[in-house]
C-alpha cells in the first residue's frame, strides 16, 4: 500500500488526506498546529463543511488516516498549506514602464518553504512531491525544486532542461506529452496540482471537478495523475508546472474581474437611478454574456488574493487585474456611504413634516454617534463560517471607525470574531436605525424586515412582494428604483 504524507490539514489538505485514506492509501496528515491535531485525534473536525466530519471520521476509523505534528517518510508528499498575502509589506511599490509607481501585494511563501524544508530529511529516491497550494507562477520550479534538491536527490534531466531553457513556458500540451523521459531510479518527481473546489461544496467538487496537473517533467505529471485518478472522477489534464500555476490563478482572476465589472455597473446604475440586478439579469439573457453579481466586495482566501500573484510576476502588463482588485476592495466603503444615505433619507423623511426645520444646516442629518447599525452576516459568502478577507468584517470596521454603534450577527461565525458580535438576530435588530445585509445566508433570505431601514448589499429583500409601508430599503446597485418597501 502506498504511503502519503499530507502537509497542512486545512480546507484542502484535510479532505484530500481523508479522500486518499478512504481510497486505499495509508495517509499521515501533518499540521504544525497542535490544537488541530488534538481536535482530529478526538474525532472532532475543526472545519465546518458539509460531509467533512463523516468522511474524516470514516478515514480515521479505518486506520488508514493518522494525524501528527511532524512529517515522516512516505512515497508521496502533498503540500497543502496557506499562501496568504505578505503581512506588513502588504502594499509594495513597483516602478511601471513609465515610471509610475504602482501599488501591489505579494505572496507570503513562508508556509510552503517551511513545509518543503520539513520533508527534505525524509525524501527517498522515487518520491513524488505534489504542491497543491496556490502560488505565483514559477514557484514550483524556482522555489520548491531547489529546496527539495537539498536532499541530494535530483529532478530528471528533462526537468532541468525545461527549467534552464525556460522551455516549459512555451510548451504546448502536445510538446509536453511527447517530451523525452530520461528517468533514473534516484529521480525526484515534482508536480503542481492546484485545488479547484468551492467552499461549501468541497467534497462534491473534489471528486467531480476536472483537474489540471503540471509536472516539472512528463514522468512527474503522469505519476501525479495516477495518484489523483484514484478518487477524481473528472478529467485530468497534464501540462507543465508553471502553466498549471497560471491556470489556477487565471480562473480566480477571471471571476474577480467579472465581479469588479458587476460592481462598477452597480455604481453606474445607482447614478442613473435604475436597478442593476434587473439590468444584469436582462443582459445575461444574451447567449454569450454572464455577468456575475455585485456585492459588498470580494472575500475568501482565493479570489481576493490570487490575482495579486499574477500581478507580482508581471506588474507592468496587468493594469486591468490591478484595477479590478481595487474596485472590489473599494466596495465596503461604498456600503458605508449607502448606510449614511439611508440614515439621511430616513431623517429627511421624518423632518419633511416639521415646520421651521433648519434649512441652512449643512451638517449630516444623522449624527453617527447616535445611530445604531445592525450588520447581518460576517462570513465572506453565503452559508459558510469563513471570515477570511470578508468584506462584511471590513464594513463593520469602517462603521466602527466612523463612530456608529454596531451590532453584528452571523449564525455561522463563532462569537468573538468582532467585538460588536451579538448571538441572536433579535439582539442585532433591537433598536437598529439601519439594518445592513452583508451576507446572503439562507437564514437572511426570508427575513421579515418591514418597518426597518435596510441596506441590502446582496439583493435578498424582495421589494416587489412587499407593499409600501414605513420601511425603507436601499439596494446596492438599485438606489432609487427600490427606495421604498
Ligand atoms: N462574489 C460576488 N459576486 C458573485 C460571486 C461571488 O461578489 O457573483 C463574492 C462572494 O460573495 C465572495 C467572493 O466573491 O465574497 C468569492 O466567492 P466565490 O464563491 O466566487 O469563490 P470562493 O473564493 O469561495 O472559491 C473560489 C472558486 N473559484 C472559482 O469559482 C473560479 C473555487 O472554485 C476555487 O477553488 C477557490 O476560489 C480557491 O480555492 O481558489
Amino acid at each position: 500500500m502506498k504511503k502519503i504524507c499530507v502537509l497542512g490539514l486545512g480546507y484542502i489538505g484535510l479532505p484530500t488526506a481523508a479522500m486518499f485514506a478512504t481510497h486505499g492509501f495509508q495517509v499521515v496528515g501533518v499540521d504544525i498546529n497542535e490544537r488541530v491535531v488534538e481536535t482530529l485525534n478526538k474525532g472532532e473536525v475543526h472545519i465546518h463543511e458539509p460531509g467533512f466530519k463523516t468522511l474524516v471520521q470514516a478515514a480515521l476509523k479505518s486506520g488508514n488516516l493518522r494525524v501528527a505534528c511532524e512529517p515522516e517518510p512516505a512515497d508521496v508528499f502533498i503540500i497543502a498549506v496557506p499562501t496568504p498575502l505578505r503581512k506588513g509589506s502588504e502594499e509594495q511599490r513597483s516602478e511601471g514602464a513609465e515610471g509610475n509607481a504602482a501599488l501591489h501585494k505579494k505572496a507570503d511563501l513562508s508556509y510552503v518553504i517551511a513545509a518543503a524544508e520539513s520533508i527534505v530529511p525524509h525524501l527517498r529516491p522515487g518520491n513524488l512531491v505534489v504542491l497543491e497550494s496556490t502560488v505565483p507562477p514559477g514557484t514550483t520550479v524556482e522555489v520548491l525544486v531547489p529546496i527539495l534538491e537539498r536532499s541530494g536527490l535530483r529532478v530528471s534531466r528533462e526537468a532541468e532542461e525545461m527549467r534552464s531553457t525556460g522551455a516549459g513556458e512555451q510548451r504546448s500540451e502536445e510538446d509536453f506529452s511527447s517530451a523525452p523521459q530520461h528517468l533514473c531510479t534516484s529521480a525526484l518527481y515534482v508536480a503542481h496540482c492546484p485545488e479547484r473546489v468551492l467552499p461549501g461544496r468541497i467534497l462534491e467538487e473534489l471528486v467531480r471537478n476536472d483537474r489540471v496537473i503540471g509536472g516539472v517533467d512528463r514522468a512527474s505529471a503522469e505519476m501525479a495523475k495516477a495518484l489523483y485518478a484514484s478518487f477524481v472522477e473528472g478529467e485530468i489534464f497534464l501540462t507543465y508546472a508553471t502553466t498549471a500555476e497560471l491556470v489556477k490563478l487565471m480562473e480566480n482572476t477571471y471571476r474577480d474581474v467579472n465581479i469588479a465589472l458587476a460592481n462598477e455597473f452597480a455604481l453606474v446604475a445607482e447614478r442613473l437611478g435604475i436597478n442593476v440586478w434587473e439590468a444584469i439579469e436582462l443582459a445575461n439573457r444574451h447567449p454569450r454574456v454572464n455577468i456575475l453579481k455585485p456585492g459588498p466586495g470580494v472575500g475568501g482566501h482565493c479570489i481576493a488574493v490570487d490575482p495579486w500573484f499574477i500581478v507580482q510576476v508581471a506588474p507592468e502588463v496587468t493594469p486591468l487585474i490591478q484595477t479590478a482588485r481595487r474596485v472590489n476592495d473599494s466596495m465596503p466603503a461604498h456600503v458605508v456611504e449607502l448606510v449614511k444615505r439611508a440614515l439621511d433619507e430616513q431623517k429627511s423623511k421624518g423632518a419633511e413634516g416639521q415646520k421651521g426645520g433648519d434649512e441652512n444646516n449643512s451638517a449630516p442629518l444623522y449624527p453617527c454617534s447616535s445611530a445604531r447599525i445592525a450588520c447581518l452576516g460576517l462570513a465572506y459568502k453565503a452559508d459558510v463560517d469563513d471570515t477570511r478577507e470578508s468584506p462584511a468584517i471590513k464594513v463593520v470596521e469602517l462603521l466602527r471607525a466612523e463612530g456608529f454603534e454596531v451590532r453584528a450577527y452571523d449564525p455561522h461565525v463563532p462569537m468573538g470574531t468582532v467585538p460588536e458580535q451579538v448571538d441572536s438576530l433579535e439582539a442585532a435588530l433591537n433598536g437598529a436605525d439601519v439594518v445592513v445585509i452583508l451576507t446572503d445566508h439562507a437564514e437572511f433570505r426570508e427575513l421579515e424586515l418591514r418597518g426597518y431601514v435596510v441596506v441590502d448589499t446582496r439583493n435578498v429583500i424582495n421589494t416587489h412582494s412587499h407593499k409600501p409601508s414605513q420601511g425603507l430599503c436601499l439596494k446596492l446597485g438599485g438606489f432609487k428604483a427600490c427606495a421604498r418597501f
